[in-house]
């Protein structure tokens, strides 16, 4: 046991009325929500570069945190294991997500690196095996080092690209021996900065052949999991490729792997991209390739990514809404992409910070399951478009249609949207 979390056992559910901090008031991991265990439906994650990597520094100043694992040596990511997995045991959190660049400092060659993946990934299976703590999914670090400023997949250098391709079957293999349920690929600098200098067919070509890969060794190592793309319009780069669900759908529909990759979908990002988080997830559960969530929020004023816990239970209960449309997670969950505030520098914070958003997941994921059950939504969406079923209209030709249409004494009129009705509904569930 390391001190870092010292006075804070296990956390507990308890009721409303109780006012401690240190427990959870809406989630209960074992409370039965259709026949299944909340944490089942949940599955939460800790994202481990934001709660143990990240060091509390923005665009005009640097580290704020005091971590005592904070070093450039194997000890220090040997002692950030040991308090990663305390505070997993703390929260109760059944699964965690990693970069290789959060869990091990980066070694004077590649092999030097990998070997140090390796070190920790054994780590990790030892502590996971005594906990019951899983990998969600395991990702490569593409984006934080110089050598990949102008991309790693589409970068102009062939070498580059080598690495990490390298890299991600590193990853791949450390993800597979850990047991992870998917494996994610979030392409950070793969896009430009200006058009000046970049051959965009070349690039998006790479990123295809990458990506095809990637998908080919998944199946040569017999990995079950999932590989999921993360979209983000820009930031870091200007723009970036896979900038929402319609636009990587038809990416991947271009090198014919829409049966083989999923998307793993985050709120700020959606915000970024001017959409709803709802919106992208009903888009990609529209065309069959929802995967999981990077559950955060963003703030509105700001335009960037700002990684922030969520604390808005109905916007969290519109997605879980569209999540549970969608079916449920099957090898994804809610993998908490999200930081403190850089002025947050207690213990006390990291752990805080996850109950709040936790209990958050939990009360809009019940609204969200009473809305569905109630079929109030639904019931509307299907009278909206009570006249398309058993309609053949869609494959009548444009001439018979002109013909019946010319034939009518009076044009069709518009009907109410409802939308405040609708709007109405919701608010009596969250
Ligand atoms: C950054 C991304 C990143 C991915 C994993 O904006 O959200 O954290 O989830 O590389
Ligand atoms: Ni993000
Ligand atoms: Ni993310």
């Amino acid at each position: 046991m390391t001190d870092f979390f010292k006075g804070i056992s296990k956390l507990k559910f308890a009721d409303l009325e109780t006012d401690d901090e240190f427990c959870f008031h809406h989630y209960d991991a074992d409370e039965m929500v259709a026949g299944k265990r909340m944490e089942d439906h949940l599955r939460f994650s800790v994202a481990y570069w934001h709660s143990f990597a990240w060091p509390g520094g923005d665009p005009f100043g640097g580290q704020t945190f005091e971590r005592p694992w904070f070093s450039d040596d194997m000890a220090g990511a040997r002692l950030k294991a040991d308090v990663a997995f305390e505070m997993f045991e703390i929260l109760g959190t059944p699964y965690f997500c990693f970069h290789d660049a959060d869990v091990r400092p980066e070694g004077s060659n590649f092999a030097e690196s990998e070997d140090r993946l390796k070190e920790i990934t054994d780590i990790f299976a030892a502590k996971m095996e005594a906990t019951g703590v899983k990998l969600l999914w395991g990702t490569a670090n593409l984006f934080s080092n110089r050598r990949f400023m102008s991309g790693a997949a589409t970068n102009p250098d062939p070498d580059i690209y080598a690495y990490s391709a390298a890299t991600v079957k590193s990853c791949m293999d450390a993800t597979k021996a850990l047991g992870g349920e998917n494996y994610v690929l979030w392409g950070g600098r793969e896009g430009y900065e200006t058009l000046l200098n970049t051959d965009l067919a070349q690039e998006r070509a790479q990123a295809g052949a990458f990506l095809s890969r990637v998908v080919e060794y998944k199946h040569k190592i017999g990995f079950k999991g999932a590989i999921l793309i993360e979209p983000k319009p820009q930031e870091p780069t200007k723009h970036q490729y896979d900038y929402d669900v319609a636009t990587v759908y038809g990416f991947l529909k271009e090198y014919g792997l829409e049966k083989e990759v999923q998307v793993n979908l985050e709120q700020g990002h959606a915000i970024l991209a001017g959409h709803s988080f709802e919106h992208e997830l009903a888009m990609a559960s529209a065309l069959g390739i929802f995967g999981s969530i990077d559950m955060n929020r963003n703030d509105y004023q700001s335009g960037w990514d700002t990684d922030q816990f969520p604390d808005n239970p109905r916007e969290v209960a519109l997605a879980y809404y569209e999540v549970l449309r969608a079916g449920g997670f099957t090898t994804g969950g809610t993998n908490f992409d999200a930081k403190l505030r850089r002025q947050s520098l207690d213990p006390e914070d990291l752990i805080l910070s996850h109950v709040g958003a936790m209990d958050v997941c939990a009360r809009g994921f019940k609204a969200a399951h009473a809305m569905l059950e109630d079929g109030g939504l639904e019931n509307a969406r299907s009278a909206r478009y009570a006249g398309w079923h058993g309609n053949d209209l869609a494959s009548r030709d444009l001439g018979s249609i002109h013909s019946e249409v010319r034939g009518q004494a009076v044009p069709p009129g518009p009907k109410s949207g409802r939308q405040e009705r609708l709007e109405n509904y919701v608010s009596r569930f969250t």
